[in-house]
Formats: C-alpha cells, structure tokens, sequence
C-alpha cells in the first residue's frame, strides 16, 4: 500500500491569483466571524445547548467544498456551521437555528449541531459522534445506483474514527468501492484532540490515513491550515471519486483554536503556548498573506472584507434575535410517528 503522502502548496502557485480565491479569503474570514459571534452570543444566553466552533479549521470547510459540483451530498458532525456556511446557507437562518428559532434552517428545533439544508446539499449535522458515516456511505451508494455522477463529501473528526459505525462505514465503502459503487469523499478534520483526550491517548495509531487504509480505501495526508495544499488534493481526488466510484480518505491535518464547546473554558488538557504557537499557523492568515505577496492583496481590500463579515454576522445575530420561537405544534411534525396526543396550545 501507498506511504502516507503529504500534499503541499507549491504546485498550484500559479493559478494563486484567481478572483476565486479572494471569495475563499473572503468566506474564511466570515466563517471566523460568525463563530465570534456564536461564541459571544453563547454567553449572553441567546444560544443554549452545545456550540462547536471552527475556528481554526477553516481552511477544510473551504478547500474542499470549493471543489465540488452543484448536487453533491456533504455530511458532517456537530461542528458543523462553518459546512453549512460554505455550501451557501443563508447566515442569517443558520444562526436562527443556534438560537432556537423558527425562522431556523431545522425550524428551531436541531440548533448548532443539527443544522440541516437540502436545498444547498447539506445533508446535516449530527451529534452522535461517527453516527453519520454509514448513512453518507449509504447515500454514496444510493447515488451511484441511480446512475447519477454526483458524490458524497463526509467529514468527521479524529475521535470519531475509534467508534464502532466509522470501522462498519470503512468497510462496506470498501467493499462498495471495488465495485465502483461508493463515490464518497472521507475527509477526517484531525484536530489532535477529542474533546479534551489528545489523539496520542485517544488513538493506538496515530496514523489515520493508515487506519483508513486497512480497509482498501485510499487515503493521504494534507496540511490543512494551507487552504490551497487541501484545494489542490480535493480537486484531484474528487475528480477520481466521480470517474471510479470509488471511496478515498482525505486526513487534514488541522487545529481547533477555541474550546472543544463554548463550556470548555479552561482547556486543562492544553497550555495556552502549544495554542499561541498554531496561531502562528492560522490558515487565513496564511492564505491572506499569500494573496498579499503573489497577487497584491491590499490591506484595506482586507479590511474591507473583515469589516463585511463582521456586519454580515450582526446582521444574522439580528436576524435571530428578532425571530419568533416556534409554535408548541412543531414539537409533533417532523417526527417518525405522528399520532398520539396532540397539546392544546394558546396560539
Ligand atoms: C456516540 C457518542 N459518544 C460520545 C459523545 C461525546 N462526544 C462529543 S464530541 C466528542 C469528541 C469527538 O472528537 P472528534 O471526533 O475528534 O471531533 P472534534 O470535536 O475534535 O471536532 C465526544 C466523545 C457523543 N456525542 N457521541
Ligand atoms: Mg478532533
């Protein structure tokens, strides 16, 4: 079996300066800007349950969802705002749902880990963690028994690979692939920690891509704080997937800046030096500083773009805040079974 690779940036140099990155630029920084303002509106009370931010992670969401194609499928698990973002949600319903409103992309009723937007190929959201892997390998298959060309992107996180649906997923994508029946993209967001368990405790084999390759899978490693390493593997991979139906692993080596959740304050599994240090590596700094030097990306079209996203993000907190909250009624549609007592509300 192939070694381990690893993907850098040096080889899509030249194409740096498409307008096209500048959008990537562009949403990156809003990505950032709308987990500042979840996090602050977590502590106001406005947001309850769990909140995941990507902070940090940014360059995953963006390198590889700017490579598919309309009518893709992508998954994802409860760190999931910055998926949903990038495949076009509307910001301003995406935060209504972390506020629990109406007006929410779940109706109010999934909040930050159950976001969910068919319209856009957001197929969720899901806070049991691995529990999506065998259902985006399930609709991999289903696409391709459709005879349709579209794929499957299904992120999932370094934890999740030691639950037992990521061993049942891998093996049946790998079996489903030898018949060119499964054209799913696994893309892990190694972050180096579950929660508060660093992967060097939660993992027998540190090597992911390895473990996703026992089960005839290819997979590769990339530096994934260099969002144009991961665009210039998506697109090559993708375009694979969709020519042989075949299953392949991306590990992105990434690093989650803020707390695991909003309630992780302290972070005792971690020194404040090891984050400052991935700061020093922080992908939109890097992709901004690359525009800067390659293709004369001023400080103010920068400025510009920051001083955008953080009013987009005002924009949605406003949005979500002058929301209604659902009607009671909505507890019983949506739901598997829909007999039963019904309440008696008010309104
Ligand atoms: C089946 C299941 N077990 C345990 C949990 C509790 N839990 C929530 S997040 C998490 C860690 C997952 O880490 P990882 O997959 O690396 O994702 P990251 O948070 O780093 O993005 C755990 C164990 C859960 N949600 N679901
Ligand atoms: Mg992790």
């Amino acid at each position: 079996m192939a070694e381990t690779t690893r993907t850098s940036a040096t080889t899509i140099d030249s194409a740096a300066c498409a307008p096209e990155w500048t959008e990537i630029l562009r949403q990156m920084i809003f990505i950032r800007r709308f987990e500042e303002a979840t996090e602050r509106e977590f502590r106001r009370g406005k947001i309850g349950g769990y909140l995941h931010v990507y902070s940090g992670q940014e360059a995953v969401a963006t390198g590889i969802l700017s490579a598919i194609q309309k009518g893709d499928i992508v998954f994802s698990g409860y760190r999931d705002h910055a998926h949903a973002l990038t495949l076009g949600a509307d910001p301003c319903r995406v935060m209504a749902e972390l506020f629990g409103k109406a007006t929410g992309v779940s109706k109010g009723k999934g909040g930050s880990m159950h976001l969910f937007d068919a319209e856009h190929g957001f197929y969720g959201g899901y806070g049991i963690v691995g529990g999506h892997l065998t259902l985006a390998t399930g609709a991999a298959y289903a696409l391709r028994y459709q005879q349709t060309e579209r794929i499957v992107v299904c992120y999932f996180g370094d934890g999740a690979m030691n639950i037992g649906s990521f061993h049942e997923a891998m093996n049946i994508a790998g079996l489903w692939g030898k018949q060119g029946m499964c054209p799913v993209l696994f893309v892990i967001e190694n972050n180096g920690y579950a929660m508060g368990t660093s992967i060097e405790r939660h993992s027998a084999l540190t090597d992911l891509s390895a473990r996703v390759r026992a089960y005839s899978i290819q997979a590769e490693k990339v530096d994934a704080q260099d969002v144009f390493a991961v665009r210039g593997v998506a697109d090559r991979v993708i375009r694979q997937i969709r020519e042989t139906g075949k299953p392949y692993c991306i590990e992105a080596v990434t690093y989650r800046f803020s707390g695991h959740g909003a309630a992780d304050i302290l972070q005792p599994y971690r020194t404040k030096d090891e984050v400052e240090e991935h700061r020093h590596r922080d992908p939109i700094m890097i992709l901004r500083n690359r525009l800067r030097e390659i293709c004369g990306l001023s400080d103010d079209d920068v400025k510009k773009m920051e001083d955008d996203a953080g009013e987009r993000a005002a924009q949605a907190v406003k949005f979500a805040e002058e929301s209604p909250v659902p009607d009671p009624r909505e507890l019983f549609t949506d739901v598997v079974a829909e007999h039963g007592p019904q309440p008696e509300t008010e309104s």
